[in-house]
C-alpha cells in the first residue's frame, strides 16, 4: 500500500494553487493522497501561532507552499519593502514549522524575475546569486532568493528535503486582474475588456518592447505535481516554456486583441515603466528531466482565460 501522504497547499487560492486544484481533481486524486488548500483566511502565514495552528490542525506530510505577497511590476515598484518583509516572514515561518512538523518534502515558489539583471543569457538555475536583482521588485527578489539559501540549510544541518520551483511569468484562470496590482496578461485582459464595454481606447503601458517567457497555471500546475512525486534535487528547477517561446509585450498584447476579438483604438502610454526589459531563461534542466512534457500553445491558453474572465467576470479578482 503506498504511504498515505497530507499534502497541504498554501497560497491554495491563488492563480497557481486554483491551477493546481484544477489539475488534481482532473486527474482524479490518488487514494493515498488527501490535498488540502489554504488561503489567508485560515491562517495568516506571517504569523507564527497561526502557522503552527494550521500545521497542528493538518498535520502535513508534503508541502506545496505558493503562499506570498504577490504581484506585478507596479505593485512592486510601490511596496519593496513590504514584499521583502512579509514574504520573509511567510517563508521563514513556513519552513521553520515544516522542519518541526517532520515534512517530508516542501516545494517553495522562486520566480525568473529574481535572477541578477546583469547577466548572461539563457539564465539558468547556477546564476540565481550572481549580482543584484533589477531594481523594480529587489524587495520580492531577496525574499526568494532567501529561500533558496534556506532550503540549503534545512538540508545540510537536518537532512530536510525542501526544494523549489522556478516559475517565469504565470498566467491563466483565477488570476489577479487587478490593473494596478495585477500583471501584465491578467491586466491587459481587463482592459480590453472594459474598453470593448465602454468604446473606449485600449491602453498598452510601457514601449511594449520589453521580453517576458508566459507559461500558463494549467501546464505549471501539472509541473508542480511531476516535482511533488519524481524531482530528487534540493537545487531550485526553472519551470518555462522555451527561449523560443519568449514574445515582446506589444505581441503578447497582439494575442490578446484577437482572443477577445477587439476592433477599437489601441494607445501605447510609454509614461508607465517598461519594468525589466528581459529575464530570457533556459528549461533546459527540466527538458532533460521530463523530456516528454508537452506546454498549451500559448494562444489556446489565452482563450481558455479569456473565456474564463469573461464568464467569472462578477467575481473574478480585478
Ligand atoms: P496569488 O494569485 O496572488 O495567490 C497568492 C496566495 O497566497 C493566495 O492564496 C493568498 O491567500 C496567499 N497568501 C498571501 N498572503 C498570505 C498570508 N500572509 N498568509 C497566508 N496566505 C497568504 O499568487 P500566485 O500568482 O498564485 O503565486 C503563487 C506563488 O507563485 C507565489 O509564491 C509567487 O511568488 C509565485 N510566482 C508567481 C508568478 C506569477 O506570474 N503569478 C510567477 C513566478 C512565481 P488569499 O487568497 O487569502 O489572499
Ligand atoms: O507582469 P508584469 O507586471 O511584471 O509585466 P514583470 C510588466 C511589463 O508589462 C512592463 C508592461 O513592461 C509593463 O510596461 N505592461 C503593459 C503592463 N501593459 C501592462 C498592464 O496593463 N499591466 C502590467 N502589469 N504591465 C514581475 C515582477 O515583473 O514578474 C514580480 O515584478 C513577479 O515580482 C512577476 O515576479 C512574475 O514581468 O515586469
Amino acid at each position: 500500500m503506498a504511504e498515505k501522504k497530507v499534502i497541504l497547499v498554501t497560497g491554495g487560492t491563488g492563480l497557481i494553487g486554483e491551477a493546481i486544484k484544477t489539475i488534481v481533481e482532473r486527474e482524479g486524486r490518488k487514494p493515498n493522497e488527501e490535498w488540502v488548500f489554504v488561503s489567508s483566511k485560515e491562517a495568516d502565514l506571517a504569523n507564527k501561532e497561526q502557522t503552527k495552528a494550521l500545521f497542528a490542525k493538518y498535520k502535513p506530510t508534503h508541502v506545496i507552499h505558493l503562499a506570498a505577497m504577490v504581484g506585478g511590476l507596479f505593485r512592486n515598484l510601490k511596496y519593496n519593502l513590504d514584499f521583502l518583509r512579509t514574504n520573509i516572514q511567510i517563508n521563514d515561518n513556513v519552513l521553520q514549522t515544516a522542519f518541526e512538523h517532520n515534512v517530508k518534502k516542501v516545494v517553495s515558489c522562486l520566480s525568473t524575475c529574481i535572477f541578477p539583471d546583469k547577466t548572461t543569457y539563457p539564465i539558468d538555475e547556477t546564476m540565481i546569486h550572481n549580482g543584484p536583482p533589477h531594481s523594480s521588485n529587489f524587495g520580492y527578489s531577496y525574499a526568494k532568493r532567501l529561500i533558496d539559501v534556506q532550503n540549503r540549510g534545512y538540508h545540510q544541518q537536518h537532512g530536510c528535503h525542501f526544494t523549489a520551483v522556478i516559475p517565469t511569468n504565470v498566467f491563466g484562470p483565477h488570476d489577479n486582474f487587478n490593473l494596478e496590482d495585477g500583471h501584465v496578461l491578467p491586466g491587459l485582459i481587463h482592459k480590453v475588456y472594459e474598453s470593448k464595454k465602454n468604446g473606449t481606447p485600449f491602453v498598452i503601458w510601457g514601449t511594449g518592447s520589453p521580453r517576458r517567457q508566459f507559461i500558463y497555471s494549467l501546464d505549471l500546475a501539472r509541473l508542480f505535481l511531476w516535482v511533488l512525486r519524481e524531482y530528487q534535487e534540493i537545487d531550485p528547477i526553472i519551470l518555462s516554456v522555451g527561449e523560443e517561446d519568449e514574445v515582446s509585450i506589444k505581441e503578447a498584447a497582439d494575442m490578446v486583441i484577437e482572443a477577445m476579438d477587439f476592433k477599437g483604438e489601441v494607445v501605447m502610454d510609454t509614461t508607465k515603466s517598461d519594468g525589466q526589459f528581459k529575464k530570457t531563461a533556459s528549461n533546459a534542466k527540466l527538458m532533460k528531466l521530463n523530456p516528454d512534457f508537452k506546454f498549451t500553445p500559448i494562444k489556446q491558453a489565452l482563450k481558455e482565460t479569456v473565456d474564463w474572465f469573461v464568464k467569472n467576470y462578477d467575481i473574478a479578482r480585478k
